[in-house]
């Protein structure tokens, strides 16, 4: 706790960053997905409940956009939705997923017509988007910094799946390619929202809680899909 001390920028940021302790990267079913232990199935259903939650992604950010009446956060966090939906010649990160579904032997239908999203993962999703909806947007912000530590487990697909399920078509990665740069910069902007708006020892607390609150809807989206598609291997060290 800070009781009555407030942090600065870079004990703010170092407490932020504990928290990764608690990522989904950690989790026994992402483990079981990057050591090689899953099976064609259990990566299907993987990539079409993590499809929902990449859909919902463009609909929680233009909720940010429509809370927030800052034109110059808007022009930075524009580019989130861009960059999922397209722009131009990019075909953004939904159809980068829809190769990832392709190249994992989804059909295009099964995928986009969502029979294969699970209640927790559906619920989960849903709850981060409604939040974006009626927080005060400082705190929708501040809810996207899991991506502190979403480098990693991107990097991490990318250096174990190609030797680990060489019938996944390489191509069918870029999504991953892709979100390691732009969750780099997506961290920078929503860190200065950050640090702009939670100025008490209060208000960093409240930073850490709803941190915790959506490294919790990634963690139960992990729980759901290991409930209905199984896990083998290592336990849930939280
Ligand atoms: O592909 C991901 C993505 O586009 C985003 C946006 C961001 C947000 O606004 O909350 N979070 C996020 C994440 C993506 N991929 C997840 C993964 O494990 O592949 C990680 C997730 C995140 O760390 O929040």
């Amino acid at each position: 706790m800070n009781a009555g001390t407030v942090w600065d920028r870079g004990e703010f940021e170092a407490k932020l960053r504990e928290q990764g302790a608690a990522y989904h990267i950690h989790h026994a079913f992402n483990q079981m997905l990057n050591t090689g232990r899953a099976t064609p199935g259990q990566i299907r259903g993987w990539v079409a409940n993590r499809y929902y939650y990449q859909i919902a992604i463009p609909i929680k950010d233009a909720a940010v956009l429509s809370n927030c009446p800052d034109r110059a956060v808007r022009r930075e966090w524009v580019q989130r939705i861009l960059d999922h939906d397209g722009h131009g010649d990019d075909a953004g990160g939904i159809e980068a997923w829809m190769q990832l579904a392709a190249a994992v032997g989804l059909v295009h239908e099964e995928l986009v017509d969502l029979r294969h999203v699970i209640p927790g993962v559906r619920f989960a999703v849903d709850a981060y988007v409604n939040f974006a909806r009626r927080a005060p947007w400082q705190e929708a912000v501040c809810a996207s910094l899991t991506e502190l530590f979403a480098p990693k487990i991107h990097k991490q697909r990318l250096a174990s799946w190609p030797e680990h399920y060489p019938w996944i078509e390489p191509k069918g990665l870029q999504y991953f390619r892709n979100r390691v740069t732009q969750a780099r910069r997506d961290v920078e902007q929503a860190l200065e929202v950050t640090f702009a708006y939670f100025t008490t020892a209060q208000l960093q607390q409240r930073a850490l809680g709803i941190l915790k609150f959506k490294l919790d809807i990634l963690w139960s989206m992990n729980d759901a899909m290991a409930m209905h598609y199984g896990v083998q291997g290592v336990g849930n060290e939280r």
